[in-house]
């Protein structure tokens, strides 16, 4: 059952606003963040999820930004998903065991934790351009950041620095290959950043099993886990698309002979996007190479910081799970970058600015 038991978990949905009572739950373990569960024994079905407030500091603030995108989030081909209120009114639940929060869940849906098929690849872009269009006339300075400078580059950068300055010098042998390579990326990224892009309210983590498909038909029906949507730039959601789409191996996979860069998927998941109407700007498109480079290294850094903190952020299922997504992200980064031509010549064949 997860951490917490059937008893407790009816009581905590007790307080939404929910005819029916006595539901069985079933842990979703796919985050390494907050605990979720789907209780699936009665029609509709609901998502019951534990907000982690360890790395969520303003709940308010990030249930009003979803409950802002939800209004947007519906209709022409992209599937709505709504929030339940509580007894009281309220978007979520605050009580002794934490934030809790209710929403429908879609029926004969399914996620995808990394595909061989251009047909997902394809639904993945389209969806996701779906998502940016829906949301693309919202006043941004509505949205509030529910973690401040997410993904940026100085800000991880320094947090790895004080990693470093303070991690046990066992780890800092264990981690060299990392780090060196950490040291390298950073600098050679700092090179080619782009400056000027346009703010979007972006997803923030659009890995692909954050986007939710028909089981019967496999084409896409919107994307989950809006915690972290907040104003960014688009190559940020292309980026953490292309990393665990064009990669069939998973995130923390330890044999990198299976990490692949799969041009038949970027090609397909790029067609997807660019089957909607045009939202992106040139500049825009001239960065998504980019993207598909800072995104996959930006995780990997970020584990090898939680790695040499022993492990304070992320959930782990083991000791060293962070190096191994660190070791595995790096090496899907290094193979982006060698295809880095190839990603500017497919962009911009592929995708018209507006
Ligand atoms: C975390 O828990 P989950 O999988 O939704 C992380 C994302 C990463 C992801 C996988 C708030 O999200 O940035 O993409 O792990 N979310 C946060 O690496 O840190
Ligand atoms: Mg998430």
């Amino acid at each position: 059952m997860g951490k917490h038991t059937l008893e407790e978990l009816n009581h905590i949905q007790a307080n939404f606003n929910l005819p029916e009572k006595d539901y069985i739950f079933s842990p979703l373990n796919d985050g390494y963040i907050n605990d979720t569960y789907v209780s699936e024994n009665k029609t509709p079905c609901y998502i019951l999820q534990r907000i982690n407030h360890n790395v969520f500091k303003d709940i308010e603030g990030l249930m009003g930004n979803i409950d802002r995108a939800l209004k947007q989030l519906n209709g022409n081909g992209y599937q709505e998903i709504d929030l339940i209120r509580t007894t009281s009114g309220k978007y979520f639940l605050s009580d002794n065991s934490g934030f809790w929060r209710v929403m429908t869940y879609i029926n004969n849906s399914t996620a995808h934790n990394t595909t061989t098929e251009t047909k997902v690849a394809f639904e993945a872009g389209r969806i996701i351009g779906k998502f940016h269009l829906l949301l693309k006339s919202v006043e941004t300075n509505d949205f509030v950041d529910t973690i401040a400078q997410f993904h940026d580059l100085d800000l991880r950068e320094s947090q790895f620095n004080e990693a470093l300055s303070n991690a046990a010098s066992t780890k800092l042998e264990i981690a060299k290959t990392a780090i060196a390579f950490s040291q390298r990326m950073l600098g050679q990224l700092k090179e080619l950043q782009t400056t000027d892009l346009p703010i979007r309210i972006c997803h923030n983590d659009t890995k692909l099993n954050n986007i939710l498909f028909s089981k019967k038909t496999n084409t896409a029906l919107c994307l989950i886990d809006l915690d972290t949507l907040m104003k960014g730039y688009f190559h940020y959601d292309f980026g953490d698309a292309i990393r665990t789409i064009v990669n069939t191996a998973p995130e923390d996979e330890q044999e990198h002979s299976k990490i692949t860069f799969e041009k038949n998927l970027f090609v397909a998941f790029t067609e997807g996007l660019a089957t909607n109407e045009r939202f992106l700007t040139q500049k825009e498109i001239d960065n998504l190479p980019l993207g598909a480079i800072v995104m996959p290294f930006l995780h990997g850094i970020r584990a090898l910081t939680d790695y040499l903190n022993n492990n304070i952020y992320y959930k782990v299922a083991y000791e060293n799970q962070n190096l191994d997504r660190c070791l595995s992200l790096f090496d899907f980064t290094q193979k982006a970058f060698d295809e880095l031509d190839y990603m500017r010549d497919s962009v911009s064949s592929l995708l018209k600015p507006l």
